[in-house]
């Protein structure tokens, strides 16, 4: 049988946004591979893509309607034509909205595809419902925070720059999982004769890439970076030239904060021996471009914001952020390559209706009553399982009053409760454009194969409920091919210069950001704003996290596996296998001290409730932390609960950002 090649674009939520080969046959994905023309991917893979054939078709996918028929969250539907189910959710909208007004249907989505038509189109319809509007801030809008506050709109440099470093800091960022391709310049910094250090609060897998690993406590990387800036300082390795000329308030750190972080006070915060700073720090003010990669985890947590910008003044006293190859790469700003608003349409909204923060959905379907929320829809996304507080978002989803309605690809957790479950495609199935947050590439991707089953796009699905609703704007007969061609047709400052028939081909087209961006501040001041002083708080500092003075002895990671991706993935065995099973990682000493042993299963537990996992003791993690990577689905887990029955709903000091790290268990014994 012929075997054809087609272009299309990794979906998932993560920075590298791959190109990828799918092989097909016969109207099937047999194989897929990594796009050897894409600058980033070049021609390589993560171990979760290997085999996305085996997801786009896996014998679980989802491929008709499904209605309720036995209790909620029993998992009993019976099959459904599309028109029924389309006009049993329009139905029951139109008596919700009479009763209780638009507002009392909330939408949820986030990041099952990154394609910003679908993505993003559930807001057009929405919007013209008159439906709550949901705050999209799961992620890591803190860390977002915390690099404008010092940078403003400054753009990221370019990832391969790390290549011409001559120090490399992976901070907070397991990049042999998150960001692979990145490894890719970091190996060839080294190969120069760079030094690489991991900053992390356990050994994850990117370990092997780096010279050296610290764990600092938890939390506490903001005292962390003050230190290094104390040592700089005293050692008289700040370029004076720099701060005078391109630094806003380096004098007032200097004068008000530096004092109060020497090493000694730094170590009794972080946990790191006081020489072990003072070796990081000079290593750091003597190299020519020294160049840090900041993750989101330590973002996550009550000082996250304040964490991150504290590291981002870092760069500011050595003058690294003016060197080719120096400076810090938090994640790149492709947003303003496309007219989102184009898909999003603000405009529809006949009046900013209520913002409900996604990471307190828990909340939301519990104790919101003005109006209270009637019908949750729920689309590329997966709360009962991603979401904090997993026991106050299931008590939500058990209401019997709650209209549910889930949009997805496989019978996930959420799913599980749904009064209607639509089928939706695959990434493969439909076309979008891609933009990336850690490279500067954008792609438009074609479908590649036909719908599984009867399952539809997003743009689809929201153009049926829009036809149903009676919506008759030109906006929702448009479509998906329309639509893609319409964001594509309005022009942008980032996107001129481009190559645009090998765009509109689709294969991955770089932004051409001017070389100096990085280096020209985007700031009210034109410098590098340590000082803020628009800022509530005009200079860094550390500030405690939620949990400083917690009661429970462990502090949590919810940790990314570099075999899943949030809670997808889990579809596939074999990925599933090799996490071997959903286990909690702990420290030997912490296993004595409860008698505990190596895989045995044991209960975590704290106030918001208490999840079965299978015990791994082992050296990686340090005392007084403990590790659970991924986010699994309830029916492969040892027990009922998956990790976010432990994660609250409290938010960040900035940003209203989730706090997964910051949470305290401990743990017992099973029997
Ligand atoms: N394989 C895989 N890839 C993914 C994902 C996944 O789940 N799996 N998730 C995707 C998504 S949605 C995102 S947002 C991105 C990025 O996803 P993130 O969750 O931001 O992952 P990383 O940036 O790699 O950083 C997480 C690392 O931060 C560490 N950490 C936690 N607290 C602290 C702290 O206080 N200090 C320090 N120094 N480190 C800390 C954790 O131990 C972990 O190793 O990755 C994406 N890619
Ligand atoms: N404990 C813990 N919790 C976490 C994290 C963590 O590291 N640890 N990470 C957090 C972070 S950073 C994030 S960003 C969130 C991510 O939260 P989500 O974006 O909800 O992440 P996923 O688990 O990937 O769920 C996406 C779902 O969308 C479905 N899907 C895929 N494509 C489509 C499509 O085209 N249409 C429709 N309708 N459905 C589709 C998939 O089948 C999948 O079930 O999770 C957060 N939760
Ligand atoms: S998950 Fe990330 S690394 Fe893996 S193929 Fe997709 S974009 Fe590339
Ligand atoms: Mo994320």
């Amino acid at each position: 049988m012929a075997t054809e090649i087609r272009r299309s674009v990794c979906p998932y939520d993560c920075p590298d946004a791959c190109g990828l080969l799918a092989e097909v046959q016969d109207g099937r994905a047999v194989r897929v591979s990594g796009d050897p023309e894409h600058p980033f991917t070049r021609g390589t893979l993560c171990p979760k893509m290997l085999h996305y054939e085996k997801t786009v078709h896996s014998p679980l996918r989802l491929t008709t309607p499904l209605v309720r028929t036995g209790a909620k969250g029993k998992g009993e539907f019976r099959p459904a034509p599309w028109d029924e189910a389309v006009a049993m959710i329009a139905d029951r909208w139109r008596d919700i909205i009479a009763n209780h007004g638009g507002e009392s249907i909330l939408p949820y989505s986030y990041a099952g595809t990154m394609g910003l038509v679908h993505r993003n189109c559930g807001h057009a319809f929405f919007h013209r419902l008159g439906a709550s509007r949901l705050d999209r801030t799961i992620c890591a809008p803190a860390k977002e925070e915390g690099w404008k506050a010092i940078m403003g709109d400054t753009p990221a440099p370019h990832p391969d720059e790390v290549a011409e470093s001559d120090l490399v800091i992976l901070w907070g960022i397991n990049a042999a999982a998150t960001n692979i391709h990145f490894l890719h310049g970091v190996r060839e910094a080294k190969r120069r004769g760079a030094k690489v250090w991991l900053i992390d609060t356990y050994e994850t897998p990117t370990a092997a890439a780096a010279d050296r690993v610290i764990l600092p406590r938890p939390g506490s990387d903001g005292a962390l970076a003050l230190g290094m800036m104390h040592v700089i300082a005293r050692e008289g390795l700040v370029d004076g030239e720099f701060t005078a000329e391109r630094v806003q308030g380096f004098a007032e750190l200097a004068d008000k904060v530096l004092p109060g972080y020497a090493p000694e006070r730094v170590s009794a915060l972080t946990g790191i021996h006081p020489a072990v700073i003072e070796e990081l720090a000079v290593l750091y003010g003597r190299a020519k471009a020294p160049f840090i990669r900041l993750g989101s985890g330590l973002s996550r947590y009550g000082n996250g914001a304040m964490t991150v910008r504290t590291i981002c003044a870092l760069p500011a006293l050595t003058g690294a952020y003016g060197k080719l190859g120096g400076g810090l790469l938090a994640s790149t700003s492709t947003g303003p390559a496309f007219v989102t608003t184009e898909v999003t349409r603000p405009d529809f909204m006949a009046r900013p209706t209520r913002l409900v923060n996604m990471n307190r959905l828990g909340h939301a379907l519990t104790e919101l009553d003005d109006p209270p929320v009637k019908s949750l829809y729920v689309y590329h996304s997966n709360p009962a399982a991603v979401t904090p507080d997993q026991n106050a978002i299931l008590r939500g989803l058990a209401r019997d009053d709650l209209f549910t309605v889930v949009h997805e690809r496989f019978m996930t957790d959420t799913a599980r409760w749904a009064d209607v479950v639509l089928p939706a495609c695959s990434s493969l199935e439909t076309g979008d454009v891609y933009r990336s947050y850690g490279t500067y590439c954008i792609q438009r991707a074609w479908p590649a194969v036909p719908a599984v089953g009867e399952s539809r796009s997003n743009w689809d699905t929201f153009a049926l409920l829009a036809a149903a609703m009676g919506f008759d704007e030109p906006y929702f007969r448009r479509t998906e091919g329309e639509m893609i061609e319409h964001l594509i047709s309005i022009p942008t400052p980032m996107r001129e210069g481009i190559d645009l028939d090998r765009f509109r081909e689709g294969k991955a087209v770089e932004l051409p950001l001017p070389p100096d961006a990085p280096r020209t501040f985007r700031t009210p001041s034109g410098k590098v704003e340590i000082l803020n002083p628009l800022d509530p708080e005009p200079l860094p500092r550390h500030l405690p996290t939620h949990e400083e003075r917690g009661e429970h002895p462990l502090m949590l990671m919810t940790a990314p596996t570099p075999y899943a991706l949030n809670a997808s993935f889990y579809e596939q065995d074999e990925l599933r296998q090799k996490q071997g099973g959903m286990r909690l990682l702990v420290n030997p000493v912490e296993a004595a001290a409860r008698g505990l042993a190596d895989c045995e299963p044991v209960t975590a537990f704290n106030e918001r409730g208490e999840v079965t996992f299978i015990l791994a003791v082992t050296d990686r993690v340090p005392p007084g932390v403990a590790v659970a990577e991924g986010v699994w689905w309830t029916v492969h887990a040892p027990g009922d609960r998956t990790v976010n029955a432990l994660t609250s709903q409290r938010l960040t000091d900035r940003g209203n950002g989730s706090t997964f790290y910051d949470t305290r268990i401990d743990i017992r014994g099973k029997a």
